[in-house]
Order: structure tokens, then C-alpha cells, then sequence
């Protein structure tokens, strides 16, 4: 992939590969000081230092290359600077690969832990404790710093949707203002930020606040404030006049998202990175991601069946029938999650996987489309 005359660049530099021929996706691959993750990419979430319920080695084995932290989780329990002084995230999980944490903006406002937010900081209630605290923009970075991710997310101000626009305004400029904030606050060179370009479900204000993020120093952005609970054609709609707008020599990360149909029409409208709690959530609820759709593995029917979950598929879950699976669950025992865990991580990565081939290949709509019909969507 060196081909070109070596010239000193970031270690965070994204390597445009190829572009598929029909749609906006994009094969190409981000490097971080804890290695490279290929493009289009997904990542498990680790919300409190741990992917739930798996080992670092069943993770690996699922093909992820990149895992998600959260720095308000953290910051509360066991706090940064506990984990910095239990060698950082990498050092505390023996996680080598490339660690991406979140500000903590979404998760103040999901958790509704809220009190008040004003242009210094959000201000709310821990859920653990009850303590009053104030999250800057700088506390968030000096936050992620102590972590020791590969990239630190900017705070963010997430507003609820549907709302007036004058609320959605507010929040896009002050976050691009908590933006640059968080680029003057940062010290450490071997780690990236990512911008979060907000503004809702309007187009103006979206092109607006990704023109502004554009222009500042960043190694990558996100497009946040979606998968809120508006429908799927709506965030589509947003990604698709969002991409444009960013650079095209920097990843672009699509934050939440999502299921494997928003994953795919994502990857077409030109995004590159995705998180999402779905495959080990659904997973630890007994909801199988497959080819043929989702399997809901406590269901009578399995009681007997001797079928994987899929066929073909090499996770450790698929060694077993799913008579066991079920049986593990309707027994209450753990290993029924793990299990499950590992096989929706394994099956979102071979979705991801198979859609960088594609993209390679140029066939990534008749990629999608293949996917979509086995899933029983259109
Ligand atoms: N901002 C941040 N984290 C996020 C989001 C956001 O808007 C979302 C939206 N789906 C998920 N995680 N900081
Ligand atoms: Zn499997």
C-alpha cells in the first residue's frame, strides 16, 4: 500500500483504497499507534473496560480490530485516574489493538443523568453515586488522555428529537465551539480527535456544522445525533448530505448505528467506522443476528433443532446446536450471552468483512442487495 515516495505522515493516517463503482462506499484503512483497522470497519463496545461477558481473545477471535470505551462510564467508576495508574485502558484490559472513547456528551444525555447544560459544561448526576459533577470540554479530553485511547471524541451537546429548531441550532454551534475546545485542551500527539458534526435532521445545519468541523484540525469525523428514535429512511437521508461535506482524506465514523440493513445503506452513503451495543445487547436478550434474519433462540421451536444458528459460520456459538443454545438460556446460565455474544460479533464483522470485498470488487450494491433479501428487507 507504500507505493508512493515515503513521506512523513501522521501515525493517524486514513488510506483511501479504492471507492466501489455505483455507490459512495469506501474501502480504505485508519492507522493508529495500536495498528491499522480496515475500512468499512465495526467496533464492539466496551462501555465500562469490557466488552461485556467476553474475553479480550473472544473478542480478537471475532475479527474486530477496534473496540469503543466510554469516558463518562470510566470517569465515574473506577475514575481516569485510576485506570492511568492501572496502565491506561490498553495496559488495564491487555487490549492491543487501536481504542476509540467516547466524550461522554451522548452518554450524559441518554442516561438522562442531565441537570443543566450552559456553554462551560454539561452538568449532571452521576447514576453511581449521586455526585454532582461538570464535564468541559477540556475535563472530557484530559479524561480521554488518562485512558490513553487512540482517539478521544470531542464533547458533544446531543439534543432530542423531534426538536424546535432553534434548541438544534444552539447545540450544533456550541459544540462546534466545545470542538475547538477540545483541540486547544489536547496534549498528547499519539492520540487522534474526532469532531461530531450534529444540526439534527436539517441538511443546512448538517453541511454547515461538517463545513465548519472540516476546517479545523482533526484526523477524523463523526456524524452524531442520529439513532435517536427517528425512522431509518431519515438517518439515511442525513448521512447521505453529510458525507460530502466532510474530507475525503479522513475517516468518517457513523456513531450508534446500528443494525446490519443501517450499517450497509451507511456504508453506501460513505461511511467508514461504526459502534453499536446491538450484537452483544440483542445477544445477552437471546437474539441471534443471521443471513436469514434475526432467531430468537428461546423460541419452543429450537427445543430440539440440532442446527447451528448458521451455517458455515466458524464461532464458537455455531459449534453448538441451537436445542443448547436454547437450553442455556431457558437455564438461566451464563454462558447462553457469551455465546450469543460471540456469534452476533462474529456475524456483524463477516457482514463488514464481506462488504470491503465487494467495495474491492466494485459489486457492493449487489452486495447489499443480496444481504437485504436474505434479511427480508427492502
Ligand atoms: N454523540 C456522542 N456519542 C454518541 C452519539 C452522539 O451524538 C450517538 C448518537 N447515535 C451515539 N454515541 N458523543
Ligand atoms: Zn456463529
Amino acid at each position: 500500500h507504500f507505493e508512493q515516495p515515503y513521506v512523513l505522515m501522521s501515525v493517524f493516517h486514513y488510506q483511501l483504497l479504492n471507492r466501489d463503482r455505483r455507490t459512495s462506499a469506501r474501502r480504505g484503512f485508519f492507522s493508529t499507534p495500536h495498528g491499522p483497522v480496515q475500512t468499512p470497519g465495526f467496533m464492539p463496545v466496551g462501555t465500562q473496560g469490557t466488552v461485556k461477558g467476553l474475553t479480550i481473545d473472544q473478542v480478537a477471535a471475532t475479527g474486530a480490530e477496534m473496540i469503543l470505551g466510554n469516558t463518562y462510564h470510566l470517569a465515574l467508576r473506577p475514575g481516569h485516574e485510576t485506570v492511568r495508574r492501572l496502565g491506561g485502558l490498553h495496559g488495564m484490559t491487555l487490549w492491543d489493538g487501536p481504542i476509540l472513547t467516547d466524550s461522554g456528551g451522548f452518554q450524559v444525555f441518554s442516561l438522562e443523568a442531565i441537570r443543566e447544560i450552559n456553554e462551560e459544561a454539561a452538568t449532571f448526576r452521576s447514576h453511581i453515586d449521586g455526585a454532582i459533577i461538570k464535564l468541559t470540554p477540556e475535563h472530557s479530553i484530559e479524561i480521554q488522555e488518562s485512558l490513553g485511547s487512540d482517539v478521544a471524541m470531542v464533547l458533544d451537546h446531543v439534543v432530542a428529537l423531534p426538536a424546535e429548531r432553534s434548541k438544534v441550532v444552539e447545540a450544533m454551534e456550541r459544540s462546534i465551539r466545545w470542538a475547538q475546545r477540545c483541540l486547544n485542551a489536547a496534549s498528547r500527539d499519539d492520540q487522534a480527535r474526532f469532531a461530531i458534526v450534529q444540526g439534527g435532521l436539517d441538511v443546512e445545519l448538517r453541511q454547515q456544522c461538517a463545513t465548519e468541523l472540516s476546517a479545523m484540525e482533526f484526523e477524523g469525523f463523526a456524524i452524531g445525533g442520529l439513532s435517536v428514535g427517528e425512522p431509518p429512511p431519515e438517518m439515511y437521508r442525513i448521512t447521505e448530505a453529510t458525507c460530502p461535506y466532510l474530507p475525503e482524506e479522513k475517516p468518517r465514523y457513523l456513531m450508534g448505528v446500528g443494525t446490519p440493513v443501517d450499517l450497509l445503506e451507511s456504508v453506501a452513503r460513505g461511511v467508514d467506522l461504526f459502534d453499536c451495543v446491538m450484537p452483544t445487547r440483542n445477544g445477552r436478550n437471546a437474539m441471534a443476528f443471521t443471513d436469514q434474519g434475526k432467531i430468537k433462540i428461546r423460541n419452543a421451536v429450537h427445543r430440539e433443532d440440532t442446527e447451528p444458528l448458521e451455517k458455515g459460520c466458524p464461532c464458537l456459538a455455531c459449534r453448538h446446536s441451537r436445542g443448547y443454545l436454547r437450553h442455556l438460556f431457558v437455564a438461566g446460565e451464563m454462558l447462553g450471552p457469551i455465546l450469543l455474544s460471540i456469534h452476533n460479533l462474529t456475524y456483524y464483522q463477516r457482514v463488514m468483512a464481506g462488504a470491503r470485498t465487494a467495495i474491492e470488487n466494485g459489486t457492493f450494491a449487489e452486495y447489499m442487495e443480496m444481504k437485504k433479501a436474505g434479511w427480508g428487507v427492502s
